[in-house]
């Protein structure tokens, strides 16, 4: 089996009778490249330079789970933040890194840096508001590894 079947096969245990994840690499299209359903608590992603992927941008308050990929060539980490700044506009300091004990942010959880080509699950309770997903490794924020999620 080679390493992203690998990686489908776990992401298809987290989920069990999903259909969808099984039909390719892109968890953000269905095997005839519908887009999937836009709403759930079942995230499907992957992290790569330089972006975030996932499956859905938008849940309903409560239990959410990633199954997140690292595609990229590096490691990267995923972290669920809840900011008040818009997308993309959290300031940075001079380590090109944002400072995680900002008033403008809250860190709900993460998964810290791990390896390319494997896959890890994080489980969070969120509440309405919005969120952003993103890598706050030095430099990976700035080069476009973030994206907005949805609470409501
Ligand atoms: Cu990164």
């Amino acid at each position: 089996m080679n390493t992203k079947a690998s990686l489908r096969l776990l992401v298809a245990m987290t989920f069990g009778s999903i259909g969808l994840i099984s039909c390719g690499v892109d968890p953000t299209v269905t095997e005839t490249g519908t887009p999937v359903a836009q709403v759930s608590n079942k995230i499907t992603g992957s992290v790569q330079e330089w972006k975030v992927n996932v499956s859905a941008t938008k849940a309903e308050a409560g239990e959410v789970i990633f199954a997140m990929a690292n595609y990229g060539s590096i490691k990267h980490e995923f972290l669920v933040t809840k900011t008040s700044y818009e997308p993309g506009k959290i300031p940075l300091g001079a380590d090109d890194r944002f400072d995680e004990e900002d008033k403008g942010i809250s860190v709900i959880d993460e998964i810290s840096e791990w390896d390319v080509n494997e896959a890890k699950v994080l489980t969070v309770k969120l509440e309405v508001g919005t969120y952003e997903l993103l890598c706050n490794i030095a430099g990976h924020y700035g080069n476009g590894m973030h994206t907005t999620f949805t609470v409501s």
